[in-house]
C-alpha cells in the first residue's frame, strides 16, 4: 500500500524527519526560510498532511488548491496561522500543540518579566560597552518583582503557570483578566483575583500578555490601555505580535508613559517595529518563549503523534475542529 504523503513546511529535527518516514512519503524544507504561499501550494498538491510551525498560513485559497489535504499539524499552542472555520468547511483537520510547553513558556514570561523590571538587559550593554567607571545610588535601579502586583491577561494554562510562580515563587499579588472567569479552585490554586481589565491595567506593577490572536483580541494593548497603566508599570508581551500595537507602545516607553516592556513577540515578526529598537527600556527576544531543547522536541513529537494518530490510526490526540471527525 503506498504511504500517505507528508509535507513538512520548515527545517526542523533530523528525528521528526526520521519518525515521519516511517509512515509516510515526506518532502521537507530543508531551510529555516519559510515559503511563499505559491511555493507553500505548489509543494501541498497531492499531499494528505503537512507539519506546519505556527507561521505557515493555511486558508481558503490554500485549501481550495490542495483537495487532497486532510490533516494540519501545528509545532505551536497557538493557532492563527490556520483559518480554522476554512478547514472546517473543507473537512481538514487542523491540531495544535498543547500542553508540553506550557511550563517552559511560563519560565520564560516570569525570566522576562524579571529581566524587564530590572533592567538586566540594558545594564549589560551598559557594562559590554565599557560605559561602568563608578558606582552611582539610582544606577539601573528597577522595579520590584516580590510583593509587588502582577496582573495576567489571559488565563489559559500558560496564564496559570505564570501566576502560581508569581503567587507562590515571589509572593506576588496575582490579578487576572480573561474572557470568562476560572472555576473558584482554580482560581484558589493559581492565588489569582479576577478582575475587569481597566482596573487590572490600573492596579497591577507588571502586566503579562498571554491572550491567543484572534481578531477580537488586535490590540488588546493600545494608546488608551497603556494610559491607563502606572508610569512604573512593566508591560510583557509573550501571547502573539498584534495583540500589543507596537507603534504606541514605542511612543510610550520613549515618552517614559510606563517604565519598560518585555517582548518576546511582534507585529510583522521577524521584522520589528524600528521605534522599538531605538528606545532602551525594553528587552527584545525573537520568539523563543517556547525555545528549550526538550520542549520543542516535544512540541515537534505531538505534531508527528497527531499525524501518525490521523493518518495511520484515524485517531488524532489533540484536535482543534472534531466536527471533521464527526462529519466524515
Ligand atoms: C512557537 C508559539 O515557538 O506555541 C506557540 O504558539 O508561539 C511558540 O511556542 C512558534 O509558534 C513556533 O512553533
Amino acid at each position: 500500500m503506498n504511504k500517505p504523503k507528508v509535507l513538512v513546511a520548515r527545517s526542523i529535527f533530523p528525528e521528526t524527519i526520521a519518525r515521519l518516514s516511517e509512515h509516510f512519503e515526506v518532502e521537507a524544507n530543508q531551510s529555516d526560510e519559510s515559503w511563499t504561499k505559491a511555493q507553500l501550494i505548489a509543494r501541498l498538491k497531492g499531499k494528505q498532511g503537512v507539519f506546519t510551525t505556527g507561521s505557515e498560513r493555511i486558508d481558503a485559497e490554500v485549501l481550495d488548491a490542495c483537495p487532497d489535504l486532510k490533516i494540519c499539524a501545528n509545532m505551536a499552542v497557538g493557532y492563527n496561522n490556520f483559518d480554522i472555520d476554512a478547514m472546517t468547511a473543507h473537512g481538514v483537520l487542523g491540531t495544535n500543540a498543547p500542553d508540553v510547553l506550557t511550563e517552559t513558556t511560563a519560565d520564560f514570561g516570569f525570566a522576562l518579566l524579571m529581566a524587564t523590571a530590572r533592567r538586566i538587559s540594558e545594564s549589560e550593554h551598559f557594562l559590554r560597552a565599557g560605559k561602568w567607571e563608578k558606582w552611582s545610588y539610582d544606577m539601573f535601579a528597577g522595579s520590584d518583582i516580590h510583593g509587588s502586583t502582577l496582573g495576567i491577561i489571559g488565563m489559559g494554562r500558560i496564564g496559570q503557570g505564570i501566576a502560581k510562580r508569581g503567587a507562590l515563587g515571589f509572593g506576588m499579588k496575582v490579578i487576572y483578566h480573561n474572557r470568562s472567569r476560572l472555576e473558584a479552585s482554580l482560581e484558589a490554586e493559581c492565588k489569582a483575583a479576577y478582575v475587569g481589565k481597566e482596573e487590572l491595567l490600573k492596579t497591577a506593577d507588571h502586566v503579562v500578555l498571554v491572550v491567543p490572536y484572534t481578531p477580537a483580541s488586535h490590540h488588546t494593548i493600545g494608546a488608551a490601555e497603556i494610559a491607563l497603566m502606572k508610569p512604573t508599570a512593566t508591560l510583557i508581551n509573550i501571547a502573539r505580535g498584534g495583540i500589543v500595537d507596537d507603534a504606541a507602545l514605542a511612543v510610550a516607553l520613549r515618552e517614559k508613559r510606563i517604565a519598560a516592556a518585555g517582548l518576546d513577540v511582534f507585529e510583522g515578526e521577524p521584522k520589528v517595529n524600528p521605534e522599538l529598537l531605538k528606545v532602551p527600556n525594553v528587552v527584545l527576544t525573537p520568539h523563543i518563549a517556547s525555545a528549550t531543547v526538550p520542549t520543542r522536541r516535544a512540541m515537534a513529537d505531538l505534531a508527528v503523534d497527531n499525524l501518525i494518530g490521523y493518518l495511520v490510526h484515524d485517531k488524532p490526540v489533540t484536535p482543534l475542529n472534531p466536527s471533521v471527525l464527526a462529519a466524515r
